[in-house]
């Protein structure tokens, strides 16, 4: 089953905001797999963001991603990098689809609520960098029957 990890950022923490963003994917059907609450420290934050080291942007975006704590998850389900990228609507919140967490809640790509992995190949490091194996809960729901159609 494809993962992908999200991170509910600090503005997402801070405003109170954990509860919709899971209350979204719940809703969506795709399964929670792990969940920490945490501080990111500055090794994680580079390693995270590595592909966008000397942008203009970058060092905003460490300091952003460390100043306060973020909720860090992995959900799983079919096509779930793309949905959970679709849940979460485009970077540019001014650009998000109504109706997606970013057009509903933010306002700026700087303090775009989340972080959604953008391809599986990547989803794949990604969960592998922030979680160890043995914090991935494998399990099923009586539900996954009529969410799942294989
Ligand atoms: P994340 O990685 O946070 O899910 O964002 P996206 O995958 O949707 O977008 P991204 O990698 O292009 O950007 C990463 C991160 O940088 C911030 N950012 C981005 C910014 O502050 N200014 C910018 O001009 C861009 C392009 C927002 C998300």
């Amino acid at each position: 089953m494809e993962q992908t990890l999200v991170l509910v950022k600090p503005d997402g923490v801070q405003r109170g905001l954990i509860g919709e963003v899971i209350s979204r994917l719940e809703r969506r059907g795709l399964r929670l797999v792990a969940a920490k609450f945490m501080n990111v420290d500055k090794g994680l934050a580079e390693t995270h963001y590595a592909i966008h080291k000397g942008k203009p942007f970058y060092e905003g975006l460490i300091s952003y991603i460390t100043s306060a704590p973020v909720m860090a998850m992995v959900w799983e389900g079919p096509n779930a990098v793309a949905a959970v990228r679709q849940t979460m609507g485009a970077t540019r919140p001014t650009e998000a689809a109504p109706g997606t967490l970013r057009h509903d809640f933010a306002l700026e790509v700087g303090r775009n609520l989340t972080h959604a992995s953008d391809e599986p190949a990547n989803a794949e490091k990604e969960v592998a960098l922030w979680f160890k194996k043995d914090e991935l809960v494998a399990w099923k729901r009586e539900v996954d029957r009529w969410i799942f159609e294989k």
